[in-house]
């Protein structure tokens, strides 16, 4: 006999219980949140046929504006999200990874409170080895009046963000989002295509036994992130370490990185752990984006009890210079992220 899935709650049921606990909302954010789990399915759809269709897999030819390659499945995944998000006049302004302008939505009839930035399809360059992608989005409210919408609505720190979520093309594909209270990871059932909650009130672990960095670049880093790393490889100094954020048996932790930021973040948020993406000689202020990639993540991460850091402070304090500005990215377990932060503040150079 076929065994009923543990919870049949959609994700449209699940927010619509959060809309419930406020009676003035007027089910925007609900039909917002409807419309990005709608382009996942899409997106989840085409990735996984990948290799089998004509003209999805290989490069576009052509860069973005940060001059990276673009992938013909980030070009795809690009155009769904734009084209469902927002259908309903829910979104005032799109800001995507691999566009250089925010797209600014008609908003004369009153329309329009939301802001989106997404990063479409991160970890793109792995698509073509059948390796985990994921989506990455953050929204935040306007702050001007309807009619009167500008780059200051966009360029809000992730501390106003209202809601953030991921979704990662694994080996299932999944959803996991907060809107404040909580972190809720939904799994994809293919055979009725809808997001099944799957992981309710996920909390990461305050210390975990995994570090994940593109350690081929220790050449490219400053001495002070070559000894952080050199601690997390082989033990941390007992006299620098407290008892909450030294490591349970004082050795040091293992190594996993995938290159797919998605896939890193949302291991170590089960498991515990931390991603690092230090300065490097080649990106001296961080490769990862504010606000489609670090603040949505360190949104979840804060929400689900752990930290993010930019080397020096919180990542959802950071206003943004720009769409596409870049940060140095620390996130993970608690008590690492913050043995991370200081360990490199007693040295600003290392940033
Ligand atoms: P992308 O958004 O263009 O895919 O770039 C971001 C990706 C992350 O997914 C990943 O963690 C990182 O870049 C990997 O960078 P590197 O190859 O330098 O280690
Ligand atoms: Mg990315």
């Amino acid at each position: 006999m076929t065994k009923i899935p543990k919870n049949l709650q959609t994700i449209e049921s699940h927010v619509l219980d959060l809309q419930r606990l406020h009676p003035s909302a007027s089910g925007d954010f609900t039909s917002l949140l409807n419309d990005i789990s709608f382009a996942a399915k899409v997106v989840s759809r085409d990735v996984t046929k990948a290799g089998l269709v004509e003209d999805l897999l290989g490069a576009t030819g052509q860069e973005n504006v940060q001059g990276e390659v673009i992938q013909k499945l980030d070009e795809f995944a690009n155009n769904v999200f734009l084209k469902c998000l927002g259908r309903r006049g829910q979104v005032c302004i799109m800001g995507s990874e691999e566009l250089a302008d925010p797209v600014f939505a008609d908003t004369s009839q009153g329309t329009g409170k939301y802001i989106v930035v997404f990063d479409p399809l991160d970890g793109s360059s792995n698509i073509d080895a059948n390796v985990s992608v994921g989506t990455i989005f953050g929204i935040w409210k306007r702050k001007s009046q309807l009619a009167h919408v500008n780059q200051d609505d966009l360029l809000q720190p992730g501390s106003e963000m209202v809601a953030a979520g991921y979704i990662i093309y694994g080996s299932s594909t999944m959803f996991v989002y907060t809107a404040g209270s909580g972190v809720h990871g939904f799994t994809l059932d293919p055979g009725i295509g809808e997001f099944l909650l799957s992981h309710e009130n996920i909390m990461t672990p305050f210390t975990g036994k995994i570090y994940s960095v593109n350690e081929a670049y220790e050449p490219r880093w400053s001495p002070r992130v070559r000894e952080v790393l050199r601690q997390l490889k082989y033990g941390r100094d007992s006299k620098k370490s407290t008892r909450r954020d030294a490591p349970t048996d004082g050795a040091g932790m293992s190594s996993r990185y995938i290159g797919s930021l998605v896939a890193d973040f949302h291991r170590n948020l089960l498991y515990g752990g931390v991603y690092l993406y230090p300065p490097t000689t080649e990106y001296p202020k961080g490769k990862l984006r504010l606000m489609c990639e670090a603040a949505p993540l360190a949104m979840i991460v804060e929400n689900a009890g752990g930290y993010a850091s930019d080397g020096s402070g919180s990542i959802l304090d950071i206003v943004p210079e720009d769409l596409h500005m870049r940060v140095p990215l620390y996130i993970g377990s608690r008590g690492d992220a913050l043995w991370i932060e200081k360990m490199l503040g007693e040295d600003p150079a290392a940033l």
